[in-house]
């Protein structure tokens, strides 16, 4: 139970490679405010009278087209040092409505960029201090975007050796939304990699500070926070069933069998004298054979899996045939195998395979 009158407040640091009157600019300029000042995903337009006593008026614009409006006043402007404002949402949502929270930001330079400390205050209840932290981390990683010299790519880090498959379906799906970031060859089970996935395994993605794990969010994520394009998860629901169950298909079944048990036995041999184990091979073949079949059936129409345009499927499945097309069993296979080739060329020809060849 909260105390009678208790608030609740956020604090938000960040290194920003920005001078400070680059960053206050954002905090007062409509025309920056409107390339930030929104979680990712999300558009927003704004107006500011950048004066002490000043309104602002942020509208945000969601994907699925919901909107949510922030009003509020300018408190404080020491230009370069210092922006206090109130913040509100218009008709109510996450603070009842005409309740003002306080917002304090304090720049201070640093290494030749800027500390920025933000203090959100005057939260009713802890839950929803905690979803505005998590909505300030989204939005902050979008100041960082637009301020860091590198861009995206000095916001969002995916670890992860190259030459992994699903390290390259996560970064082929950010090439695909032209979204830079920057690839940290960290192996699977490094410190770097496990202070972001508990797990160990690879890829996993930092954006700012948020930690996402698990190729199939990672790519999630990639898709619908970047860019106004058509999405790689396909819209309706028959192409969007074909997709979900070819991803999970090669999740469960064909990394398994053509990553693990074929292509990674020729890779890291792990046999006799330091020869491919063949016995693990042969049991391998015959699955990865079914298999190929079932693809090959798949692209028959069409050289993408689901919904007539390229998916999340094609992106799982191409860096794994790939391998597979170079290794004598994989290739043998894959020569009665028209579609399959076809579609595989089509995919290659994308300035998203070109760009995650591993070296
Ligand atoms: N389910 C995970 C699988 C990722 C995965 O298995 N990555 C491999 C590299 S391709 C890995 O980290 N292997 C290390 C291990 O198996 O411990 C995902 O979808 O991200």
């Amino acid at each position: 139970m909260n105390a009678p009158n208790e608030t609740f407040e956020a604090t938000m640091t960040r290194f920003i490679r920005a001078t400070p009157e680059q960053v206050y600019a954002a905090f007062v300029k409509p025309e920056l405010l409107a390339r930030w000042q929104c979680p990712r995903g999300m558009a927003v337009e704004a107006t500011a009278e950048a004066h002490v006593g000043g309104s602002y008026r942020l509208a945000m614009r969601a994907r699925d087209g919901s909107r949510f409006v922030v009003i509020g006043q300018y408190t404080a402007l020491e230009p370069a040092r210092r922006v206090g404002y109130t913040w509100a949402w218009e008709g109510g949502g996450p603070i009842p409505e005409g309740t003002f929270t306080q917002i304090d930001v304090e720049l201070t330079p640093r290494d030749g960029g800027t500390e920025l400390c933000m203090r959100h205050s005057g939260f009713a209840a802890a839950a929803v201090r905690d979803s505005h932290a998590q909505g300030w981390a989204s939005v902050l990683n979008r100041l960082n975007d637009l301020l860091d010299p590198q861009g995206t790519a000095g916001t969002l880090t995916l670890l992860g050796d190259a030459r992994s498959t699903y390290v390259r379906t996560a970064r082929m799906a950010f090439a695909e939304k032209g979204v830079a970031i920057t690839l940290d060859p960290a192996p699977p089970h490094s410190p770097a990699v496990l202070a972001v996935n508990p797990f160990g395994r690879i890829p996993a993605l930092l954006d700012g500070q948020t930690p996402i794990w698990e190729t199939s969010a990672i790519v999630r994520y990639a898709d619908e926070c970047f860019g106004d394009g058509p999405l790689l998860l396909p819209q309706s629901i028959g192409a969007r069933m074909v997709c979900e169950r070819w991803v999970s298909v090669i999740n469960a079944y064909c990394y398994d069998t053509m990553v693990r048990r074929y292509v990674l036995q020729y890779v890291q041999p792990r046999g006799d004298n330091g020869q491919p184990d063949r016995a693990v091979i042969d049991k391998a073949v015959p699955e990865m054979a079914m298999q190929l079949a079932e693809l090959e059936k798949a692209y028959e129409r069409s050289d993408f899996l689901a919904g007539g345009a390229l998916s999340f499927a094609d992106l799982f499945i191409a860096p794994i045939l790939a391998y597979v097309e170079r290794m004598p069993e994989g290739q043998r296979l894959m020569t009665d195998m028209p579609n399959l080739r076809r579609a595989q060329a089509a995919l290659r020809a994308r300035p998203s395979f070109a760009a995650t060849e591993p070296q």
